[in-house]
């Protein structure tokens, strides 16, 4: 097919929620968004970087520049056979993988669209439905994050997450745990540890998590590795899987015994089919990850957490829990902690296109 022209545009979008981490808070969503064209066809793709480098060293703005000055120059007015070939293209630009996935996600949606398939069902999916969670951010008070877990509880999510970070953790859990004994729990660090701090995560032990995401430096599966052989509960990687290679160093070092899996970290959707190959063939399970998507996002999230060796509830909840109003209808919306997986063709939602022209802040369009 023939890439006719990209339109990027910068969107940004106020949260329902104040999204504290151990590295920040979120209130606006601030993202670019990809449109490709081609024989009438639109592909879309969402870029995840946020606007600064605090999860990721990728932001709004070094995304913006990889992409045009050169991701989309790479597939703007070329013939292209396959998004795989894009990242054969891409792969002399060295990271940047949030910047190659949204062009990478935008190819898988066109191509898919293009043989009239769900993109789910294109990567290889087979859920029609997929388990959620929700990740919830440090709240000021105990008390405050048992309320917050309750309200997700009582909408029927699959799994809590709560957000850590040194001289809270233990209280909160101890807290959230003492008040719903059952269920499935689990917390995330964004490397806010060290394995001099590590008796805190010791500590967390007792309280029967499924798993500890991300306690130590994104850059160090040896401590990881280490840590792991001094916790009983499980460690899963987050920003330390930066690609299938990763994948295999961290597993076979013994890092992690769970991934979690978002598509705009490991550069698209088909990196993240690597690293599904090679966590099946190890039994290590996957989840898919959240960056609080709008709906493009979203829906590519759902379409990867489609594949059966994503079978741990991912943060792919409801988008009404984070916007008022969202550029995709139908609303990616799950019920009792299952999102449907959207079946028509491509990502299989519709961009409201004057929902989004509401939010664009800028609007660059590429042709030849
Ligand atoms: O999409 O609900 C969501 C957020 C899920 O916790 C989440 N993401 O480390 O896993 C993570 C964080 C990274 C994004 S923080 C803005
Ligand atoms: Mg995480």
């Amino acid at each position: 097919m023939r890439v006719e022209a990209a339109i990027l545009r910068h969107v940004e979008m106020p949260l329902k929620f104040r999204f504290r981490t151990s590295f920040g808070e979120t209130t606006t969503k601030s993202f670019l968004l990809l449109e490709l064209l081609s024989s009438g066809l639109s592909g879309w793709g969402e870029c995840v970087a946020e606007e600064g480098p605090f999860y990721s060293p990728e932001t709004v703005g070094t995304a913006g520049h990889l992409l045009e000055r050169f991701l989309l120059p790479l597939v703007v007015g070329r013939e292209i056979a396959s998004p795989g070939e894009f990242e054969a293209r891409a792969a002399r630009v060295r990271g940047n993988r949030m910047a190659k996935a949204a062009v990478e996600t935008a190819l898988r949606d066109l191509f898919a669209k293009a043989a009239g398939v769900s993109l789910a069902r294109a990567l290889g999916g087979t859920r029609t439905s997929i388990e959620v969670g929700v990740s919830l951010g440090i709240s000021p008070t105990a008390v405050g994050m048992v309320e917050n877990v309750r309200k997700h509880v009582s909408e029927g999510y699959r799994r809590i997450k709560l957000k850590i970070e040194p001289g809270t953790d233990v209280e909160r859990v101890k807290a959230v745990r003492e008040a719903f004994p059952d269920i499935a729990l689990t917390v995330d660090a964004n490397a806010a540890y060290t394995l001099e701090t590590a008796h805190l995560l010791r500590a967390l032990d007792p309280f029967g998590l499924d798993y500890i995401e991300q306690p130590l430096h994104h850059e160090d599966l040896v401590a990881h590795a280490e840590l792991a052989r001094t916790l009983r509960t499980p460690i899963c990687l987050d920003e330390s899987i930066r690609s299938a290679d990763d994948a295999r160093a961290a597993i076979t070092l013994g890092a992690c015994r769970v991934i979690n899996v978002k598509i705009g970290r490991v550069g698209g959707h088909g990196e993240a089919l690597r690293i599904h190959e090679i966590a099946t063939k190890a039994g290590v399970p996957l989840w898919c990850g959240g960056m609080l998507e709008a709906g493009v996002g979203r829906a590519q999230n759902v379409a990867v957490a489609s594949l059966p060796g994503f079978v741990k509830p991912g943060d792919t909840s409801s988008s009404s829990r984070y916007f008022e109003e969202d550029i995709v209808t139908p609303p990616l919306e799950a019920t009792n902690g299952l999102m449907p997986v959207p079946t028509g063709p491509g990502i299989g939602v519709e961009v409201r296109r004057d929902v989004l022209d509401k939010v664009t802040l800028s609007r660059k369009e590429f042709h030849l």
